[in-house]
């Protein structure tokens, strides 16, 4: 159902999706449209005028709690990786999220209509795992031209005097035709953290980062641009944060997919993670105190110059 019976438009659908699984619609008058799954607060599809799919999702995904969706754009909070005291990227992925009743409002108002709140809240079972006291909004929107943009705000609710320090990542699996066709600008010459060498540090050495095997990179002190172009689909996906230093990217490749039980064995090719993150120095919050964490997200058609792909073009447009 995209409209009322009087032909109005329905901006926000609540509904079911795999498994019955209370999962939200967002959609925009151009017939662009992104769905939320409560579960995670999880973005799982993310999708142009045409109803072209932006976002990578497993055809393997389970959607089947406790194990988080492959795909999309899960949140990891409030640990990135493995680091720390929890289970790989924190347990927000697979906590069921209830809309938020009463979101404070928004420093700007804006006129989107197709917007979701969202709210978790620390579990009793959440405090003996994690003993800090929190609460996490996230108000996802689609705007009119098919903008996505997440912003979470995170509040230490403490009363005892108690610091919360958590590190974030958005997820993002965004949709590729041929990884090993992809090019990614923003990331050039800055240092890095490889997840495949115990988080030793390195600097990115050439102009262009492409890929050819398995990657797993935090990229730190990064612009609040990056560009995601896909040569083969002549689209540029154009990721714009704020409050997030770090940037993530991760493709398994061949082997390592083959044994993640719910990525396909070729889906690597068609998925590239790069993730708006806040990995390398935690955020940390005295009690009353809010952290916003933004990430924006378009996608473009790529333009050419005489032949080549100009990413600067992306880059530089607003
Ligand atoms: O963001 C990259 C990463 O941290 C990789 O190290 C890789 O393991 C990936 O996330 C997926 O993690 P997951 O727990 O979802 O299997």
């Amino acid at each position: 159902m995209s409209s009322t019976s009087s032909g109005e438009m329905v901006y926000v659908e609540h509904t079911a999706g795999v498994h019955g699984l209370p999962k939200i619609i967002l959609r925009e008058v151009r017939g662009c449209s992104a769905e939320v799954y409560l579960y995670g607060a999880q973005v799982t599809s993310w999708k142009n005028e045409h109803g072209e799919e932006l976002l990578f999702l497993s055809s393997k995904a389970i959607f089947k709690p406790p194990k988080a969706i492959r795909g999309g754009i899960p949140i990891c909070f409030p640990q990135f990786g493995i680091q720390g005291s929890l289970e790989q990227h924190g347990f927000a992925r697979n906590r069921f999220w209830i809309v938020d009743p009463d979101p404070p409002p928004f420093p700007t108002i804006t006129s989107n209509k197709a917007f979701v709140d969202l709210i978790l809240q620390c579990s009793e079972e959440d405090v003996k795992i994690w003993p800090h006291r929190f609460e996490f909004r996230l108000r996802i929107t689609l705007g009119p031209g098919g903008d996505l943009m997440l912003t979470s705000r995170i509040r230490n609710t403490s009363t005892d005097g108690k610091l919360l320090a958590f590190t974030f990542a958005y997820h993002t699996y965004f949709a590729v035709t041929d990884v090993s066709e992809v090019r990614v600008e923003g990331l050039e010459t800055l240092d890095y953290l490889d997840n495949l060498k115990n988080r030793e540090r390195f600097t990115e050495q050439g102009d262009a980062i492409t890929f050819e095997a398995e990657v797993d990179k935090i990229y730190l002190s990064t612009p609040t641009k990056i560009a995601i172009i896909d040569h083969e689909r002549k689209r540029t996906f154009v990721l714009r944060k704020d409050g997030l230093p770090d940037a993530v990217v991760w493709n398994p490749w061949d082997k390592k997919a083959k044994a993640i039980p719910d990525l396909g064995d070729a889906d690597y090719k068609h998925m590239l993670c790069v993730e708006a993150a806040c990995v390398e120095k935690p955020i940390v919050l005295k009690p009353g105190e809010e952290w916003k964490g933004r990430q924006e997200l378009s996608a473009v058609p790529s333009s050419y110059c005489s032949g080549q792909l100009d990413p600067q073009k992306a880059l530089q447009s607003e």
